[in-house]
């Protein structure tokens, strides 16, 4: 039933072996009705390090049809601070790629609603968004951004040379940490980019997921987490060189990285100097996983611990934010409705349901608002400065946030 449960590299074939297991896992975004929950699907969430190329990945991850279908949950352009990120990503793009190239053809993967995309289609720049869930890809349409709903893949990468051209630049966030045929997607970009062309992506950072044991990172989507280093070796088969490294402070520490043709353009001097620093990070030793095992045990323990506390003292404590991270630390710690009375959340698609797993009712923020609880625990933890900027009226009425990145704590 699921995908490659082997137990070798995705990148390079070296024998894998789980650090440790998050146990029994739902599909993170796989929100679902009262009727539904009998038929609920799971798998075994454990992550591996490969200690000979680097790349921290799952041993299992369900089939891509399960995630990414016709009603997939989350919509990009829910979080105002995304959407301004992603301009400023779009506008870095159109200055330090495609200025003085005539009429550039820029392709994205993942396209989402099309956050990225619409920018590139206001100023008439040829597009295209590769998004095979149906749903969201049908809002960029309606916003005239060019998408088709299909999975990328090197007879995909043909097809659109032949119909478009090969690409100034390909571009993809938070999408290539979910593929696990990765070689593929490289064979694809080789392919579709343009011998000056470059592959731009950005992803969680492993580097920022192990010094702040945010673990909640790790779900079904994100079979990878990646680092300069593993990045750096995945692509090198495919001929494209590690070029830039451009650290984000999104989803809690993401990295952008640069990809061009071996060749094309040198690298900078950051890709070194990241290269050192997961070294000495220790990024490439097995030691750390270990660590960073012992740490979310840790983290789990405080947080029950907590939350335990505050339901004996009768408090009443609502979710924010049915994020997919929260998918993972609901079910590895055991969170139950006993413990958050229901998860407060913007996104239509996601309300009058029921959290994956462990069966939080997840209800619109209006909700939240109407009644405010004692206690918000934030799962949209990596948005934390955009809610507390809006949520000082629940900190005024007396509202406590718990957080547990980088560590558990409740405050006002
Ligand atoms: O890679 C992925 C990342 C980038 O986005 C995906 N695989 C899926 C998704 O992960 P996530 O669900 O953990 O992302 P967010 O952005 O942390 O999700 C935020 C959730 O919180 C959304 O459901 C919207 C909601 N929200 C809210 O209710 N009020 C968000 C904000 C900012 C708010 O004010």
């Amino acid at each position: 039933m699921n995908q490659k449960s082997s137990v070798h590299c995705r990148i390079c074939d070296t024998p894998i072996e789980a650090f440790m297991s998050f146990g029994r896992m739902p599909i993170a975004n796989g929100f679902l009705t009262a009727e539904e929950v009998s038929e609920e699907y799971f798998f075994e969430l454990a992550p591996a390090f490969c200690g000979n190329c680097g790349m921290f990945q799952l041993i299992e991850q369900p089939q891509p049809d399960k995630m990414f279908h016709g009603h997939y949950a989350f919509y990009s352009s829910t979080s105002r601070f995304m959407q301004l990120h992603f301009e400023n990503f779009a506008n870095s793009v159109m200055k330090d790629v495609l200025a003085g190239r005539a009429d550039p053809f820029v392709v994205e993967l993942g396209s989402n609603d099309g956050i990225m995309l619409r920018h590139f289609n206001d100023r008439g720049i040829r597009h295209l968004g590769i998004e095979p869930s149906v749903n969201v890809a049908d809002v960029a349409r309606r916003h005239g951004i060019h998408t088709i709903s299909s999975f990328f893949s090197p007879a995909l990468a043909e097809d659109i040379v032949a119909e478009h051209g090969k690409a100034d630049a390909i571009l993809a966030a938070n999408v290539m940490c979910h593929i696990a045929d990765l070689r593929g997607i490289a064979a694809g970009v080789q392919r579709l980019l343009k011998p000056d062309g470059v592959l731009i992506f950005e992803d969680p950072y492993l580097g920022d997921m192990i010094a702040k044991t945010s673990y909640d990172q790790i779900y079904d989507e994100h079979v990878f987490i990646f680092s300069a280093s593993s990045v750096k070796r995945a692509f090198d088969p495919y001929d494209l060189e590690l070029a830039d490294v451009m650290p984000q402070i999104t989803h809690g520490g993401s990295m952008r990285y640069l990809l061009a043709p071996k060749g094309s353009r040198p690298a900078s001097p950051r890709v070194h100097a990241q290269l050192e620093k997961e070294r000495s990070q220790g990024l490439q030793e097995a030691e750390t996983y270990l660590r960073f095992r012992q740490n979310c045990e840790a983290s789990r323990a405080r947080l029950m611990q907590t939350l335990e506390e505050l339901r004996a003292q009768d408090k009443r404590v609502v979710g924010y934010g049915a994020t997919s991270k929260s998918t993972t630390v609901t079910n590895y710690c055991g969170v139950t409705p006993a413990h958050v009375e229901f998860i407060s959340d913007t996104t239509p698609i996601k309300q009058g349901k029921l959290s994956p797993g462990a069966h939080i009712p997840v209800r619109p923020y209006i909700e939240f608002t109407r009644q405010y609880p004692d206690y918000a625990l934030l799962f949209a933890w990596n948005h934390a400065a955009e809610i507390r900027d809006k949520e000082k009226a629940f900190v005024a009425a007396g509202g406590k946030w718990i957080v547990y990145v980088p560590e558990v704590k409740v405050f006002s």
